[in-house]
């Protein structure tokens, strides 16, 4: 971990329905009209548009807590709970009044609204063995044009869905370009993915590589060819997607 502050965007997913395995354990906690948030923590807002699906780790346990009475909770690591206790999200400083507590695997087939995805009926929760609890929300929001690691786990989800239990038709892999980069074009991920052969989201060592090597192109060289600020630089259009999103109460701030 370095020393810096990371200020990440937390979006929030409404749920529209439960999986089966969550229903029972929402039931009765959640009142009438009350909305429950999934709440990825991104760096990337401006790529939010190619939300594909959003991740949840398997084996990880969450909390649904309450952040507005009978209004708004949030699905989040108890240890982002922990953080956003002392960053004004919750109403009372230093408090994080938790209802309900669930396992990654319980909500896994979820549908959710995902703010600015060019999927308009919603996107599923879907597993991912290599999120970590220690960083974020411990909610990861997939864009797998633009994430090396998001690719690689879609990937290997849409081979492997009886494994994972999981409906195949909840993984697509048709992407929408959002950056046009001078290098990788305007799948950056894929390209990587792709020209490095990387097979399994498991391949961790390649996976940063890409990661790092995506990031920098993106950020420096990359271009918006989708959205709001179409033909803007990512670095003009990263700001001005996370403003449009915090004004929009979609999203909201959070550092640690
Ligand atoms: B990023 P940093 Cl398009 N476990 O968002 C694993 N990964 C996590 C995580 C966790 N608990 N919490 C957040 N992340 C991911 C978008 C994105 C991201 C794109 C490209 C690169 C990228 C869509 N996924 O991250 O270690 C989240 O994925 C590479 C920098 O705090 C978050 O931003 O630097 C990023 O890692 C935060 O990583």
């Amino acid at each position: 971990e370095g020393v810096g502050v990371q200020e990440y965007t937390a979006l929030k997913l409404r749920v529209k329905e439960w999986a089966d395995a969550a229903k029972s354990q929402v039931e009765g906690k959640i009142p009438e009209g009350g909305n429950v948030y999934f709440v990825p923590a991104t760096l990337r807002p401006e790529t939010m548009y190619g939300q594909n699906c959003c991740f949840v780790g398997p084996s990880i346990t969450y909390g649904i807590y309450e952040v507005e009475k009978g209004k708004e909770y949030y699905f989040i690591s108890d240890r982002a709970a922990r953080n956003m206790a002392f960053q004004n999200i919750f109403p009372q400083w230093g408090v994080f009044p938790k209802v309900a507590e669930l396992q990654g695997s319980d909500v896994i087939g979820t549908l959710v609204d995902a703010p600015l995805s060019f999927k308009k009926d919603g996107v599923r929760i879907l597993p991912m063995d290599t999120v970590k609890s220690t960083k974020g929300t411990g909610v990861v929001t997939s864009v797998p044009s633009d994430s090396p690691d998001d690719y690689a786990t879609c990937l290997d989800l849409a081979k492997k869905a009886e494994y994972y239990k999981i409906k195949k038709e909840w993984v697509d892999l048709d992407l929408l370009p959002i950056i046009e980069t001078p290098t990788y074009g305007n799948l950056t991920a894929k390209h990587l993915v792709e020209a490095m052969k990387i097979n399994s989201p498991k391949d961790a060592k390649q996976l940063a590589e890409a990661k790092d090597l995506a990031y920098k192109e993106g950020f420096y060289k990359g271009k918006m060819i989708y959205g709001d600020f179409k033909g803007k630089t990512v670095e003009e259009a990263k700001p001005l997607v996370r403003q449009q999103l915090l004004d929009a109460g979609d999203a909201f701030a959070y550092a640690e």
